[in-house]
């Protein structure tokens, strides 16, 4: 009896709340913040009033010290509602995590107390604009000056970084020492030599920030330093192996969308004499976003679990269902728009939004190529 996939009462109740948020406010807003390219920051502020905002920082400092299975539930109604949006907090809980693995007591308290007292974001520095992929060849500079780090470089594909209260960010000591040359460090933004540039022209997901951020010879204190030096790149990559399953999450959210709007247009468009959904040809495109989305779920739940108990399988865990559930959501919302016809290809309907959107899940939080890449290191190394 110890398999169980049923969820505790909090967890119903939390996922109710989340659904009546994307449902009611949300969703009947998604499309206006997407054509506008417009922050959603009451909805931001909307988020934090009813408990939903940075859910994880840790009781000791204030939050609800939720896990990765409550994100899940979040990130699933949010991403349905307007994927956009949903990277906001999504991006939050990416630069509050390596203070959770690798902060002191301390240092939670200093840096996460913060973001429960007011809407407040955190966000995470780790690309450039010569490097994504490979993470360890970053180019920003730290240089140790007594009691302070001076950082020059520039960061690139940053979420939040401008709203954010701090960017966790990753630089180098010494390039030639390639991820053992590494240093975490939290870096205000409100430090002296910080500036944004916001990116613009996205194809999706229009609705959450992006910037590039250049930091000239910014000052930082070292006890903002998180872990050693030299333990800047695992604390990245410790980071990512949770934090791609909320990306997961949110694509799950997409394809459940991709599947409510095309069945209720299958059954409402009519042609030949009767309505679409008569079909076998829309009826097989629906089964497979079905089984699509129910697949990719389970299996996100399912990373998400692991990753909660700390079990050393969710970093491929959480690999696979990146991949898997962001492209389960492509398809699904490819299909949308060839079951919507012409209509799906216009904006006056959601499903073109929704593969705009969804493309992002393929590529931030780690290519699916890098997940791949992950995924097959984690057999190779069972066997070697
Ligand atoms: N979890 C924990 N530790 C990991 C890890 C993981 N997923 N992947 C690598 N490491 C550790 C390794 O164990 C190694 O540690 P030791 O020196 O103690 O042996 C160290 O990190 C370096 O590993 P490796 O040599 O494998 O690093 P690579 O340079 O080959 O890079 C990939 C590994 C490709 C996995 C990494 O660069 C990556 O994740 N890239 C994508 C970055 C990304 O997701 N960017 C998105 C930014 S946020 S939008």
């Amino acid at each position: 009896m110890a398999l169980d996939f049923s969820l505790t009462d909090e967890q119903k109740q939390l996922q109710q709340l989340a659904r009546r948020f994307a449902r009611e406010q949300v969703a009947p807003r998604a499309a206006e913040y997407d054509q506008n390219e417009q922050v959603p920051w009451e909805l931001v502020e909307q988020l934090y009033e009813i408990g939903l905002l940075n859910i994880s920082v840790p009781e000791e400092a204030g939050g609800l010290g939720l896990g990765l299975v409550e994100e899940v539930i979040i990130g699933e109604e949010l991403g349905w509602a307007d994927m956009g949006f949903y990277t906001i907090p999504m991006a939050s809980e990416l630069g509050i995590t390596p203070i959770l693995i690798a902060g002191t007591e301390e240092q939670k308290k200093r840096f996460l107390s913060p973001l429960t007292e007011r809407p407040s974001l955190a966000a995470f520095a780790l690309s450039e604009p010569g490097n994504g992929s490979d993470a360890a060849a970053l180019r920003t500079r730290i240089v140790r000056e007594g009691d302070e780090y001076v950082i020059t470089g520039t960061k690139m594909w940053i979420s939040n970084a401008k709203e954010a209260d701090f960017n966790v960010v990753f630089a180098t000591f010494d390039p030639s020492l390639r991820h053992k040359g590494v240093i975490a460090i939290v870096v205000e933004n409100d430090r002296e030599g910080v500036s944004f540039n916001k990116i613009h022209g996205k194809m999706g997901q229009r609705a959450a920030p992006t910037y590039e951020i250049v930091y000239d010879g910014v000052r930082v204190p070292v006890e903002n330093r998180l872990g050693e030096e030299g333990e800047g790149f695992k604390i990245a990559m410790l980071t990512l192996d949770k934090t791609r399953i909320p990306v997961a999450a949110g694509s799950v959210g997409v394809a459940r969308r991709a599947l409510d709007e095309s069945a209720r247009y299958a059954l409402e468009r009519e042609a030949f004499g009767r309505p679409i959904a008569d079909f076998q040809a829309i009826q097989f495109k629906l089964a497979e976003m079905k089984m699509g989305l129910e697949t990719a779920r389970m299996y996100t739940y399912y990373a998400a679990w692991l990753a909660d108990r700390g079990d050393p399988e969710h970093i491929s865990a959480s690999a696979i269902a990146k991949a898997y559930a962001s492209e389960v959501a492509f398809e699904a919302a490819n299909q949308a728009i060839q079951i919507h016809g012409g209509y799906g290809y216009v904006n006056d309907f959601p499903v073109e939004k929704l593969l705009r959107d969804v493309k992002l899940n393929q590529i931030y939080e780690g290519t699916n190529e890098i997940q791949r890449i992950i995924i097959a290191r984690s057999i190779l190394k069972a066997l070697r």
